[in-house]
């Protein structure tokens, strides 16, 4: 079952200090701010005092906006601030080993073909990290892009969420979703910039409505026609497979309008 605090990924915001311009706190909370519900905290560098230090006050800042935190790679780490959970990647802690630890924290999981996406869900991981999907320069060692087949592949062989990472921008994340991809993850695209509103503009949604159906827009590209609206108390509720990620951010816009 998917874990309750992984219902809405959306966009997924990966720290990155060296990209940054005004360092991990500012990026994160500016995140926060602007709308981003799953934050991972990642360093390769720092030493464990100095992770542990910045890890809790990342964790304070992702408690007060209401988004869950992951750390990458450090379990011990994890354990240290009580965050949320994990992100593990092939050289990481073993899985089974991690989960003895955590208990029932998030765990994500790294995959790069079905293969290891079927195996990552038959173990019990809480999501995955399908990687990389575009080109990168961000992270050298990311491995041969796997392309938008790989997501559209694993989404027909895993139920848990997919966190599409590597590559990934404005222009060509509605691909990744229409996809399948339950959340996308970036890190150039929106660090050393003004973070808030990039992030903001991440998923610009648009739902042109016709009667109860509904044609959504997603960054400008067609993401699905079968929605059907709901009116609920003046809210929009959508009803579709794998819609929940879309649902924060809906703006109507009447055919006529258009
Ligand atoms: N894992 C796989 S690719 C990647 C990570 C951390 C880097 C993503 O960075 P960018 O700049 O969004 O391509
Ligand atoms: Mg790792």
């Amino acid at each position: 079952m998917t874990n309750r605090k992984l219902k809405d990924i959306g966009f997924y915001f990966v720290t990155d200090r060296i990209l940054s311009k005004k360092g991990n706190f500012d990026d994160v909370k500016a995140a926060v701010k602007g709308g981003v519900k799953i934050v991972q905290y990642r360093e390769k560098e720092k030493s464990t005092k100095e992770m542990i230090e910045e890890a809790k006050e990342i964790k304070k800042i992702c408690d007060k906006g209401n988004a869950v935190c992951l750390i990458n790679d450090r379990v011990d780490i994890c354990l240290a601030v009580d965050a949320d959970g994990v992100h593990l990647g092939n050289d990481d802690m073993p899985y089974e080993i991690a989960r003895k630890i955590l208990g029932n924290k998030i765990i994500g999981l790294t995959v790069h073909n079905v293969e290891e996406a079927v195996e990552a869900e038959k173990k019990g991981a809480d999501y995955i990290g399908v990687s990389p999907i575009f080109e990168t320069k961000t992270k050298l060692d990311a491995g041969k892009p796997a392309g938008i087949r790989l997501i559209e592949e694993v989404k027909n062989r895993a139920k848990i969420p997919i966190v599409a990472i590597g590559g990934i921008n404005k222009e060509n994340v509605a691909s990744v979703v229409k996809a399948g991809a339950d959340g996308t993850a970036a890190i150039s695209a929106v660090i050393g910039k003004d973070v808030e509103k990039e992030v903001g503009k991440w998923n610009r949604i648009e739902c042109i409505a016709d009667g109860d159906n509904l044609t959504v827009y997603l960054n400008g590209v067609l993401v699905n026609q079968a929605y059907r609206v709901k009116p609920s108390r003046g809210k929009i509720q959508i009803q579709s497979e794998g819609a929940e990620m879309f649902v924060r951010k809906v703006e109507v816009i009447p055919l006529a309008a258009k």
